[in-house]
């Protein structure tokens, strides 16, 4: 491919942008070990600037997604406005109810209205949050489930979910959804509450307009197809937002496109044939990972990248083509026209898109040739590093 791409493609390019996640920026591990990594923040504020950076050298990244507690400040105003000055906003807020003693057999699903209760208060803690960082959504994702069968009664934890949910989308501001995340099992092992899309799904339609379903990639079992939950989604108007990630076995949380770029093609291409670039229809591509033994801030650079080079390719699928060929029963033919724009290397065409528009051609080597990485080891000395608080 030329060094050049279609005008048309440049400009859904233009309008891309992926929230990163504060908690990429901190040390993260397994239950077996978390590996300390020199530089690593300490401060909401010191994540906020690995994430300005990032999107310093990719023009893609122009917002932060915020872990309360894990990200709590006396004045998310002045946090606000100290991302704004570094060039980034404030994005998702996603809630925590899966580190709480009080939440061992659930937090909105719990059979024990006062636990309950304190769930629904979070949540609505987290809203007030969201007025001060201008966020827009607001995620919540459940650790709740049971481990044994006989343990939990199903049936009446669905309804406790659909009273706790209607509690705090009626304590929604104006411009502010609420995004419900599935999980097919973990720390759940037996039955997990908000296990599917089919589950987010009635639940977010029940509530109303301004609620929505995440769709994190690695929240599915092992050959799921997830782009036809993106197109599903997309075709019922309840596709809120991604967190994206790579898995081989579990929720792995590994780069996006790294452990399957090909699923990323194909789920990026649903998103272009839905709309779901198109902003009015609101959906949020959000990453959600940890870097565990690779360096951090050129790991998200390497994500933003990835999500950028699938979608490229997924808008050069020649859709005219594609249809004739589908309509005409032509399936080898159809299947060719895909594959062509997935093996078209974009590489040469997104560099020069990027230096167009004042950004590195190669961000990862810009940002190793800047020093910044060791500044931060010379400057973040002492403290308390940042973690996911495990
Ligand atoms: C749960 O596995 C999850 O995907 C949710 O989005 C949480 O908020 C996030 O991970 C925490 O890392
Ligand atoms: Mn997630």
């Amino acid at each position: 491919m030329t060094a050049t791409l279609p005008a048309a493609v440049q400009e859904q390019l233009a309008l891309q942008a992926i929230e990163v996640p504060s908690w990429a920026y901190g040390n993260s591990g397994t239950r077996f070990k978390v590996f300390a990594t020199p530089g690593t923040p300490r401060t909401p504020e010191e994540k906020i600037a690995d994430a300005a950076t990032v999107h310093a050298h990719t023009g893609l990244a122009p917002k932060v997604a915020l872990h309360i507690p894990w990200d709590e400040v006396d004045d998310y105003g002045a946090l606000r406005r100290y991302a704004e000055d570094l060039g980034v906003g404030l994005g998702t807020i996603n809630s925590n109810t899966f580190q709480d003693d009080a939440y061992k057999f659930g937090s909105l699903t719990n059979s024990d209205p006062a636990i309950r209760r304190q769930a629904v208060e979070h949540h609505v803690r987290c809203l007030e949050v969201m007025e001060q960082t201008g966020s827009q959504d607001l995620k919540i994702w459940l650790a709740d489930g049971s481990n044994y069968p006989g343990q939990a009664d199903l049936r009446s934890r669905q309804d406790h979910l659909a009273e706790s949910l209607r509690t705090i989308y009626d304590a929604l501001g104006d411009g502010q959804r609420l995004v419900l995340e599935y999980k097919f099992f973990e720390p759940a092992f037996y039955h997990t509450d908000v296990p599917d899309w089919g589950t987010a799904f009635v639940h977010t339609l029940a509530l109303g307009e301004k609620a929505a379903v995440c769709l994190d990639t690695g929240h599915h079992a092992p050959g799921t197809n997830i782009e036809f939950i993106v197109a599903q989604l997309l075709r019922l108007g309840k596709l809120g937002s991604f967190d994206f990630n790579s898995r081989f076995y579990a929720d792995d949380d590994l780069i996006v496109g790294a452990a399957d770029p090909f699923q990323l093609f194909r789920i990026m291409t649903e998103v272009v044939r839905g709309g779901g670039l198109d902003p009015a229809n609101g959906v949020v591509f959000m990453l959600d990972q940890c870097h565990n033994v690779e360096e951090k801030i050129p790991g998200q650079i390497r994500s933003v990248l990835n999500v950028q080079e699938m979608t490229a390719r997924a808008l050069l699928v020649d859709r005219d083509a594609l249809s004739a060929a589908q309509a005409a029963g032509d399936v080898l033919g159809a299947h060719a026209i895909l594959m062509d724009a997935f093996h078209t290397d974009i590489r040469p065409a997104l560099a020069a898109w990027r230096e167009e528009r004042g950004l590195p051609a190669d961000p990862l080597a810009a940002f190793f040739a800047s020093g910044y990485q060791e500044r931060l080891v010379e400057t973040r000395v002492g403290g308390t590093p940042a973690g996911w608080g495990a």
